[in-house]
């Protein structure tokens, strides 16, 4: 794999300037994940953001939101928004915050700290009950120094530091199961290139009280190599494929809440990027091509 197309993203082009001068990438999936959820939620919002691509957003003192924003380490985000939920809730207890001025609490992650360095917090935060929503744009792997592997990253998928001639060889946590056997009150999948069921999700996340996690599929032309203009398009094959299940939780049995009948076979979305051609190409690499395809399988056919 070319180290030429994991250059760090503040030197590419700044093709998708923002409020604050920031470069992000152009074609960036969690960066419309994060423009879509942000039109749901408003500006009665804190931002709790681990480090990652999105961090770039807010370079104080600029910020594109009108709402609020905190940056903490990759592992604490969610015991930052334990100390922000509670001073909101002893202003408005002392009378110092009007009900109507109080602030949603959002954990912004990536997958590397949402699937790894931040799980531990992340469980003990739900396991005191915070109100917090947590939203991770999942580009499967740490894309702001470069795409290496997190627990995220798929199997097969080239990496920046994979060595395997076939690839990154683990398999991506589940960490929407993860989440449902801590008992938050709400889990959901979704895709910004679906966005009326981001939509949905969002608003129904946060008319709820509690842990909720909103995990979110993010296309990332610059780790995924493919180009920008078809990231809605990679996004919609992922749903088609079956390989990104958009489904939710909220005590009781998971429902999916977009199935595609017949599903397209995975090749469709793996040969549209750079990270998968060591499968297509100098030939095909049947075997594990049809492991990706079985595990896609095994898990439609779990689900009935
Ligand atoms: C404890 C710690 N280790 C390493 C880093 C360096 N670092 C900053 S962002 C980042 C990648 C984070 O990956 P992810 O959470 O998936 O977000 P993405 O960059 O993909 O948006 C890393 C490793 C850090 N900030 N803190
Ligand atoms: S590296 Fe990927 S996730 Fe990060 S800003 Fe670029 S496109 Fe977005
Ligand atoms: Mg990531």
């Amino acid at each position: 794999m070319s180290k030429e197309r994991f250059r760090r993203i503040n030197d590419l082009p700044s093709t998708h300037l923002l409020g604050s001068g920031t470069a992000m990438c152009a074609g960036c999936g969690g960066l419309q994940a994060v423009q879509e959820i942000y039109d749901v939620l408003g500006e009665k919002t804190v931002f709790v953001n681990a480090a990652g691509c999105m961090t770039l957003l807010s370079v104080y003192p600029f910020t594109p939101f009108r709402g609020s924003w905190l940056y903490t380490a990759m592992a604490c985000a969610p015991a930052g928004a334990q100390g922000v939920r509670d001073a909101l809730d002893l202003l408005v207890a002392k009378k110092r915050l009007a009900p109507e001025e109080n602030l949603d609490v959002v954990v912004l992650s990536g997958d590397g700290a949402a699937y790894g360095m931040g799980l531990s917090a992340t469980s003990a935060a739900i396991d005191r009950g915070l109100d917090f929503l947590y939203v991770c744009y999942d580009n499967e792997g740490y894309g702001n120094t470069g795409q290496q592997a997190s627990a995220a990253t798929p199997f097969a998928a080239a990496t920046a530091g994979s060595a395997a001639p076939g690839g990154h060889p683990g398999a991506k946590k589940d960490l929407f199961s993860l989440w449902v056997a801590n008992r938050p009150v709400y889990v959901a999948t979704a895709i910004g290139a679906e966005p009326l069921d981001l939509a949905r999700k969002i608003e129904k996340a946060r008319g709820l009280r509690g842990p909720r996690l909103v995990l979110v599929l993010a296309p990332c032309p610059t780790g995924w190599d493919f180009d920008p203009s078809e990231m809605v398009e990679i996004g919609r094959l992922a749903v088609a494929t079956g390989i990104w299940p958009l489904k939710e939780w909220e005590g009781g049995a998971i429902v999916h809440t977009r199935v595609r009948r017949p599903r397209l076979p995975v090749v469709e979305y793996l040969k549209r990027q750079g990270r998968f051609r060591h499968l297509f190409t100098p030939q095909r690499d049947e075997v594990r091509l049809a492991e990706i395809q079985a595990r896609v399988d095994a898990y439609w056919a779990s689900v009935g």
